[in-house]
């Protein structure tokens, strides 16, 4: 605990550790202590037209306001003030005009992570800049795949990951025709989005000169903008859309009372059956779709339980996430779908040797990244289908991001992939050789990837993918 505490923030972790504790000893009724219930709530909905069928338009203010985040307020970077931002819920295959008012006194842009969308003109085009005062209108048509993704700015100087730190993140849900099949329907649905923050005095503590090396890790770990939510749910199949928006923290969540998460889809969409799982693991930037069969009522607790970065220290914050409240008396669940979609494994020839690519202490093959963009770190030709080779040189953790086209596991360390599914992000540990496949198809240009830890992308640790049609 830092001495950037308010007293109330003190007064609230002292009910939550010192407070339970002593109760505890002294065989004291714990909810005599602990402070009121805080009810879990979705993120805001995004306010969107339909102007005609396919075609969304909504509109994002980047603006400094204040936010009650429940157990306090702050002065945050918000969109449309709030923690987090909007939620963008549209269809696959929609086509989105996404305005963007930046009332920031500085430079700010939108990435669309997790997007299959053109990295190009108005779409996912993380080269553009919007000035202070001005807006911009953003329009991509989305793919016809069901996915959960996420907003957040993209900029290299100043960093992102200082506005990201300071609450300009926001989800993103595209519901596809699966999500409509009755197994998936019969579920509660809601999205988790988890965000650590930091405060000082009103506004999201400053970066120190070590978190630009570490990454940045806040105090608190909100669920939706809020401290330790109670969802009493009214049906006891749960589908819960985890997105990491932490600028560094990596999670490995679990429920107690012991309970099974039923993986459905990663970053890119559905996988080919639920995979049971007894641990979820986030890496920032990444998403996990998940069922859960409350199979008996009860007070499940979502906890996070230490990551290891490497030889990073992880910043202390509270383990406890959200609570699940499982009343008596609902109807007893249906069973988890045996199978979701038939997929297959991306066919890549072999023959060519794989693209090696090397993370290093924020380096990517030996190079920091050109501030620029003017030249490509990678090249290829649109259509081409390629293994690349992973390799982390350095012994910390960088999660590895590359946008605008999915990609699938072929195999980590030597050991092959149990299942196919798509991802954007995944965990990079330290030392670790994993194998890719990704088909760079759909349309070409100039992209990225990079280290997903915020911080280190302001240390350089990114690269231009320069896909030539
Ligand atoms: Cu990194």
């Amino acid at each position: 605990m830092t001495s950037m505490l308010t007293r109330r923030e003190f007064l609230r972790l002292g009910t939550l550790t010192v407070g339970g504790l002593w109760a505890a000893a002294h065989r004291f009724p714990l909810t005599a202590w602990a402070a009121p219930e805080v009810p879990f709530r979705d993120p805001p909905l995004l306010d969107i037209r339909r102007p005609e069928p396919g075609l969304v338009e909504g509109t994002l203010v980047a603006q400094e306001r204040w936010v009650d985040l429940g157990f306090r307020k702050a002065r945050l970077l918000t969109y449309n003030g709030s923690l987090p931002g909007p939620l963008l819920r549209v269809r696959a295959g929609d086509t989105v005009r996404l305005k963007l008012t930046n009332n920031l006194s500085e430079i700010t842009n939108l990435h669309y992570h997790g997007l299959h969308v053109p990295p190009t003109g108005r779409a996912d085009n993380v080269f553009i800049h919007i000035p202070p005062g001005e807006s911009f209108e953003y329009e991509f048509t989305l793919p016809q795949e069901a996915q959960t993704a996420w907003y957040h700015p993209h900029i290299f100087r100043p960093p992102a990951a200082i506005q990201a730190f300071a609450g300009m993140v926001g989800p993103i849900v595209i519901e596809g025709d699966l999500d409509q099949a009755p197994e998936l329907q019969a579920a509660e649905e809601h999205v988790v989005a988890l965000k650590d923050v930091a405060f000082q005095g009103d506004r999201p503590a400053p970066h120190t000169i070590d978190e630009w090396g570490e990454g940045k890790e806040g105090d608190y770990i909100l669920v939706n903008g809020r401290l330790q939510p109670t969802l009493r749910v009214r049906r006891r199949l749960l589908r819960l859309r985890f997105i990491n928006m932490s600028n560094a923290r990596h999670y490995r969540l679990r429920l107690e009372p012991a309970m099974a998460f039923h993986l459905i889809a990663t970053d890119g969409g559905f996988i080919e059956k639920p995979v049971e799982l007894e641990e979820v693991v986030l890496v920032p930037g990444e998403r996990a779709d998940v069922l859960i069969r409350f199979d008996r009522p009860g007070r499940y607790r979502l906890v996070n339980l230490f990551y290891p970065r490497g030889t990073y220290l992880s910043k202390p914050a509270n383990s406890l996430l959200m609570t699940v409240d499982v009343p008596e008396g609902l109807p007893v669940p249906p069973s988890v779908p045996p199978s979701l979609r038939s997929m297959q494994r991306l066919a890549v020839d072999t023959g060519a040797p794989p693209r090696k690519i090397e993370f290093g202490l924020f380096l990517i093959n030996g190079r920091f990244m050109d501030p620029s963009h003017q030249m490509a770190d990678v090249e290829t030709r649109l259509g081409q289908r390629e293994v690349w080779e992973l390799w982390n040189n350095h012994p910390v953790d960088h999660p590895f991001h590359l946008h605008t086209y999915h990609f699938q596991i072929l195999d980590r360390n030597g050991v092959p992939e149990p299942f196919p599914a798509w991802h954007d992000t995944i965990p990079f540990r330290p030392n670790d050789r994993i194998r890719i496949a990704v088909a760079f198809e759909g349309f070409g240009g100039k992209t990225l990837f990079h280290c997903h830890i915020m911080e280190h992308v302001a240390m350089g640790m990114m690269a231009v993918l320069q896909v030539n049609a």
